[in-house]
Order: C-alpha cells, then structure tokens, then sequence
C-alpha cells in the first residue's frame, strides 16, 4: 500500500474516533461519507502546500481561469481515482463492511455550471492539474447550483439545487482572504497636483469569502485550486444611515450581499440582462482581481512586470468587467496613468469567445452600468472614447465598421467588444468557429488587430469521461496497448492496429452491451421503462435549444412511428434517448421537451409499434448522469444547424466511449470528420455557406406543401397524440423554423437509413466504433491546454 493510501486511511478511522466517537465498523453511513471526504480533503491540502512552495520558488507564471461557471460534478471518486488511491481505500471499507460505490452514489453533483462552457473549465482545471501548470480557477460559491429538473406531466419542473450540504466538505474557507467590493454610489473627479483623481462615495460595501476547492491531477505532484467567492454584508447595519433615520436604506448591503451568490442563472446560450447578473458579474471579477493584485504586488512591488508573471482568461465575456476592473485597481490604488495601466492591462488578458449566436452576445443598458458601477462605467466610457478614436484615426477606411466595433453604441455596452479591445489574444472553440469569428461575427475586428485571432480546439478529460466512467472499456484499453494513454491521449492511436482482431471487436461488443445494461437499470429505476439491450441505442443529450435541433430528432421519430404503424416498414429496434435541461423561461424548450414525453407515452402504449422503437427522456441531466449515458451509446445525435454550435464537447464524450457521429458539419464535428474519416461517420444536411444561402429567402411552408412526408409529420405532431396538443410547435415549423428543421429533415432520414444499413452488419458497426475510440486523441483536453499555454498564455509547467 502507498503512503498516501496509508495517510488517507488513518485519517479516515481518526475522523470517526475525534468527530464521532465510533470506529468505522460501528459509524452510520452518513458519518462514513464524511469522515472519508474529509480525508482526502486533508491529503489534498498537504498536496497543495508542496506545490505551492514550489511555485513560489520558481516564481512561475500564474494563470487565472475566470469563469461564472464550473460544471464540477462529483469529486469523490475523481479525487481517488486521480491519487491512485482509490482501490486500496475501497478494500478498508470492505473491510468494515462498505461498499465504496455507495458513498459515491451519496454525493451530490456540484452543478455550478448550465452546460458546455462550465463542464470546459472543469475539463481544464483537471488538465492543467494533471500537466503540472499552476493555475487558479475563479467562480461564484453559488448556494444553488442549476435547478434539478422534474418532470410532471410532459413538463419541465425546477426545484432548487442545495448542493451544499453534502458537499460542502470539499470547500475549504479562507476568513483571512476576505475582500470588500463596492456597488452603487457616486465618482467625483478633482484635479489634483497629482492628475485627475477620483472618489467613490456613497456606495454599498459587499464582502467576498473565497472558498477553495482544491483539484487533484493524475499522476502528478501538483495541486490546484478553484477559488469561489461567497458574498456576505460588512455588518448588519450602516449606523451612520440608521442615525440619520434611514432605518431601511441602512440594510441594504444586508439585502444585496444576500442575493449576490445565492443562485446559478440556468440560461444557457441566450442573455439575460438582470440587474442580479450584473451584481455577480462584477462581485466575483473585483474580488478576484484584487487578491490576485495584492498577491502580485506583494511578491515584486511593482506591476511593471505584471503580465510576465499573470495572465487572466476570460471565459466568454461573462467577467469581461476584468477590462475596466484591472485598470481601475492599477490608477486608483495603486496610482499608474492611464497609458501604462492599459499597456498592462492589455497584455494580460486573453478572451475566449464561445458563440455566434447574436440571443447569446452580452449588451449591458448603459444606464444600469453607471447606476450600478459609477466608477467602473467612467473607465469603461474612456476605454470607448480613445478606442474610437484610435480607429478613426488609422482605419477611417472601415466606415460603417466603426460602429460595429464601438464599445458603447445605442446606449448599450456591448461586452465582447470590450473584450476584444482589452486583450492580447481571442480565440473560438473550434476550427470551423474561429473562422466564423474572423469571416463573421468580429469582421471588422480581424481586419485591425488579425494576429489577435486564433483558434484553440475544445477538448475533454478522458480521465473522468472514459477511465472512470467506462472502466471496462479502459481495463481492455490498457490490456491491449497499455496504460500510457491515461496521461498521453495519443497513444489510444495504437488500438487502430485491433481493427481485425476478432477478439477484440467481440470484447468491444460485450462492453458496449454492460454498459448499456447499466443505464437500462437506471431508465427502469426512475422512468419505469424496460430498455432492449439489444437495440440501436440512439442517444442525444445536451441542453435542451431550438440551434440544437432536438425537434429534427423528435420528427424522424414520428417519421419511424408513422411508417412502422401504417407502412408495414419493419426495422430493427432502435432506443432513441434524450436528457436535457432547458432555461426555466424558455417556452418552446420546455414545449419540445413536452413532445418528446409525449411520443414516448403513446409509442409505448401502443403493442404494434413498441417492439421495434422506444423513446425515453431521462430527467436532470447532469455530469453523474451523463457519465453513465454516454458509455451506453451506439449514436451520437450532433445535429445543430450548420455554424450555430461553437464546438461541443459532449460529441467528443461520446465519440471516446465508442458511439458513431450522427452529425451536420458543424463545431468540432468536422473535426471528428477529419480524425475518423467519411467511412465512420454519418454526416448530413447544409453546409455552413449553405445555411446562410437559405437564409435569404426560407419559406418553410413550401416544405411543407411541397413534401408530402413532412407534412405528414408536422400534421402529425400538431394533434396526432391521443390527448395532446401541439399547436405551438406546428405554428413554429411552419410560419417560421429559423433552425430550418424542415430544410435538413429528408437529408436526416436519408442518414438514419445509412446508420440503420451499418449497423445490421455488426462487424462493420463495430470496427466504426472503434475507429472513433482510437482517433479520439486529438480530443484530449490535455491537447487544448497545451495548446493555450504554449500559444497564448506562454507558460510552462512546474519542474
Ligand atoms: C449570459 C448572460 C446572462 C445570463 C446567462 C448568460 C450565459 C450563460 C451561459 C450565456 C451563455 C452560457 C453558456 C454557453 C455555453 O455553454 N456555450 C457552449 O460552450 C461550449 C464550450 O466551448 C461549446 O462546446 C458549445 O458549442 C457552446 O454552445
């Protein structure tokens, strides 16, 4: 037994006996569940203090990850895993007469996080971990994470997320570490002998508690450290206010700091210009960027070399107030002029942007910045009024560019805006979105500043989303080629050469069936429905949007159900899955969600049909769920709209665990094409060019009228279901369809068929599947932070 094992395990009975007074054997579960989170919540910390020592004595350069989100999950199982601890501390509680896997099953998700982007910065955290790259990830200690998701009737519920509780364990709080960030109030501006100095007075005071969940790695001496922010007021009561009789108005820092980090916004792709969202928006950036100046100034008392030592990532332009926030810190406490505060400033940060869709671009009304951030807006109006002119001055000839490029513009602030022009360095997600952004979106942009563009390719940790969440498909991985792929993703490369070994495809075979035995068990647990494990497991899961196109999905089915009721088509079974949350206001979401449950009630009620097709939605989606989803797949549905999908990930999850693209050329779908060939995937419908050719004169009804099968569908859909009414989803279809779901639909089918026809032939489904296994390489989020640590942030891991 290694050290560590030994360290973790006397840690566990010492926690029993000090906090319990019981010794494991005679512990409830309860108090198990805790004394062993807490232990390795101890071995993890020890962990950390060495790596921190030694960063400090190579004075390395720090990265700081800001995100309003990180889709955690769980931890419990990651952590041991990642020590290599984790079979050694299963067999002590045997010993004492547990079952691991029930503590596992006993911990909540920490779902601070709506979907891709959060899950991103969780995958990056473990990379950066694992390579041995000293980085800090900023959040929101949310006290709700994303709502869990019931679903009553067809319709989506929301319940609250009290995550806490359970996994609190994890956090560990930092009372010494305490900053105040300040709302509201006024900015005078005097001339001083000094320059033009400002006062912010009046405001209301707000305190951040960071709180550290610390982030293990694979086989590495570091440890990491995600940093959340919880908010809390200065005091009870402002006495000066309460004295001159402003009873009310002396609690209101009480009133702001309580709302500040108490929820997640669930909306996932589309904006929401809420004063709260504001709040939080600036409450983690300040607190963030304050201690990370502190910290800098205190070790070389200078910032002149601030962007050599520090570079912050802006994940999406959800903390894009880092701009206006670093040059506030650096003029007003600590004294530098405008030109050397931008310099620094400017050089960094770097921004990634992770949409295109215009619902999704953040704009915040001028009047709420300046009412809310007096002094921050001040800067933020001078950042536009120099960077305005700058543009007249050397790029007049861009005209009307101009405007799209100003950071303040129909009494807005148009947040990527001001992103762009603070950083050094924007990337996309993927190849296809990182030339949108240059062709499209930022135009005028590339043309000022086009070596500021580049691309960086999302990426997923393997580790969690094939190691631990399919162990049988990693135990014949590591049987066949080794282990070394665990750390170096590239060598799954080397399981290409099983392509013919019989052995190897029956093994894959087998696999692929237990896993989906696995999630059979947990559909009949919670949905009541009895899964063929012999069918074609067709799964989409994803947050639930109109660009996502879950309703192209729900129409082939209808499709299917029509021609095997009434056609006498007899196909091979197929189980179409789906999970997916949608934003609790989003109405046409929750309809399609409606649809789906729907299609699912009637098909399984019907005896002629039921045996060759079954449709399932699983409710609260999430990462624990989705670790057991996605090993059970034969399909990956990626069918977005050609350019709306930035990257996905989730198709990188799926594509590693053995299931076959069904996708559009979309996000890094194309590059699934690039790695598997045309031969192990099925790709359909419009090209990006194509798309934006359609959009010129689509007129969905003439689908419609003019295919006799799609209208069967949409008919079908508006009051086909005994009992329900689909009005608002015909309506949409046909007046309006701006994900053209009827354009891509006989293209769609067409794929279903060629899937159908690959997968009637075993051997050769198979060899896809493994084809997609052992080209998942590139895929690696290990890949994605090399990438951004050697081309943008220019740092190296610790020796
Ligand atoms: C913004 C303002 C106010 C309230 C909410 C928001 C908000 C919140 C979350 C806006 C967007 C998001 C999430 C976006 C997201 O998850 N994007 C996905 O990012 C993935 C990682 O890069 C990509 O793979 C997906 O393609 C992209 O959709």
């Amino acid at each position: 037994m290694n050290k560590l094992s030994e360290n973790i395990i006397n840690n566990i009975n010492k926690i029993m006996e000090v906090n319990f007074g019981s010794d494991l054997a005679a512990g409830n579960p309860r108090q198990v569940y805790e004394a062993l989170i807490t232990a390795t919540n101890m071995a993890l910390k020890e962990k950390r203090s060495a790596f921190t020592k030694k960063v400090k004595e190579q004075e390395a350069k720090q990265v700081y990850y800001m995100s309003m989100e990180f889709l955690v999950g769980t931890s419990l199982k990651n952590n041991l895993w990642n020590l290599g601890v984790e079979d050694d501390v299963a067999a002590h509680l045997k010993t004492a007469g547990y079952d691991i896997e029930d503590f596992y099953e006993m911990e909540p998700d920490a779902g601070l996080g709506n979907g891709g982007l959060g899950r991103l910065a969780s995958c990056y955290m473990d990379s950066l971990t694992t390579l041995g790259y000293p980085v800090t990830g900023f959040s929101i200690r949310y006290e709700f994470g994303i709502f869990k998701q019931v679903i009553i009737d067809g319709w989506q519920n929301e319940f609250p997320d009290s995550w806490i509780d359970k996994a609190g364990y994890w956090l560990n709080p930092r009372l010494d570490e305490e900053v105040e960030v300040r709302f509201f109030g006024n900015v005078n501006e005097n001339w001083t002998e000094n320059g033009l100095t400002t006062e912010h007075t009046g405001y209301v005071s707000v305190l951040a508690t960071p709180y550290d969940l610390f982030i293990s790695g694979y086989d590495t001496e570091a440890v990491n450290s995600l940093r959340l922010w919880s908010a809390k007021a200065t005091s009870g009561f402002n006495m000066d206010l309460f004295s001159k009789g402003e009873y009310v108005k002396s609690t209101e820092n009480e009133a702001i700091a309580s709302s500040i980090s108490k929820v997640l916004y669930p909306a996932d792709n589309t904006y929401e210009g809420k004063s709260l969202r504001l709040k939080q928006q600036y409450f983690f950036v300040s607190a963030s960027l304050q201690q990370i100046t502190k910290k800098h100034f205190k070790r070389y008392g200078t910032f002149d070399n601030f962007a050599e030592k520090n570079v912050i990532h802006i994940n999406d332009t959800h903390p894009s107030l880092c701009v206006p926030e670093l040059m506030r810190i650096l003029m007003d406490d600590y004294n530098y002029k405008w030109d050397k505060a931008w310099e620094i400033t400017a050089e960094s940060l770097a921004y990634t942007n992770h949409t295109v869709m215009s619902e999704a671009l953040e704009k915040w009304p001028v009047d709420l910045v300046k009412s809310h951030l007096p002094r921050i807006y001040t800067i933020i109006e001078e950042i536009n009024r120099r960077f305005c002119s700058y543009i007249y001055e050397h790029h007049a000839h861009l005209g009307g560019g101009i405007n799209n490029m100003a950071i303040i513009e129909g009494g807005m602030v148009k947040m990527a805006n001001l992103c762009i022009a603070g950083s050094y360095s924007v990337n996309g997600v993927s190849k296809l979105h990182s030339e949108i952004l240059k062709a499209d979106t930022f135009r005028d942009f590339n043309c000022v500043y086009p070596d500021k563009f580049t691309n960086v390719t999302n990426g997923i940790t393997h580790r969690r989303w094939l190691c631990q969440a399919n162990p049988l498909l990693s135990e014949l991985l590591t049987e066949k080629i080794g282990d070394g792929f665990k750390k170096s993703l590239e060598n799954i490369e080397k399981f290409n050469d099983f392509i013919d070994d019989e052995e190897v495809l029956a093994s894959l075979r087998e696999i692929k069936k237990a896993n989906k035995k696995r999630l059979a068990e947990y559909v009949a647990k919670k949905n009541g429905i009895e899964l063929n494990c012999d069918s074609l497991f067709d799964i989409q899961v994803k947050r639930l949007h109109e660009y996502k196109r879950q309703l192209l999905n729900a129409m082939h089915i209808v499709d299917l159900y029509l021609r095997i009721k009434y056609d006498g088509h007899r196909p091979l079974p197929k189980t179409f899955i789906f999970a997916a949350k949608a934003s609790a206001g989003y109405f046409m979401a929750k309809e399609i969600i409606r649809l789906i449950c729907a299609l699912s009630e009637m098909i399984e009620r019907d005896p002629d049909v039921r045996d060759y097709m079954k449709v399932v939605f699983i409710a609260d989606y999430k990462v624990s769920l989705a670790e057991i989803i996605i090993p059970a797949a034969d399909i990956s549905e990626q069918i977005s709209q050609a350019g709306k999908e930035a990257s996905g990930t989730g198709n990188m999850k799926l594509m590693i665990n053995g299931a076959v693209t069904l996708g559009t050329m979309d996000g890094a779908n194309v590059e699934i094409y690039e790695c598997v060939g045309e031969d192990n995937i099925f790709i359909f419908g419009m090209s990006t060019p194509e798309v934006s050719e359609l959009a010129r004169h689509y007129n969905p009804r003439s689908y419609y009228e003019g295919n006799a099968r799609i209208k069967r569908v949409v008919d079908f859909i508006k009051d086909g279901i005994p009992g329900k009414n689909f009005d608002s989803i015909y309506n949409y279809l046909i007046n309006s369809d701006p994900y053209m779901n009827l354009a891509d639909f006989e293209s769609y089918c067409a794929a279903h068929e060629r899937v159908n026809e690959a997968y009637a032939d075993s051997d050769r489904f198979t060899k896809m599947s493994l084809k997609n296994i052992a080209n998942a390489g590139m895929f690696a989020s290990d890949r994605s932070v090399t990438d951004y640590a050697e081309g943008i942030w220019h740092t190296k891991p610790i020796k």
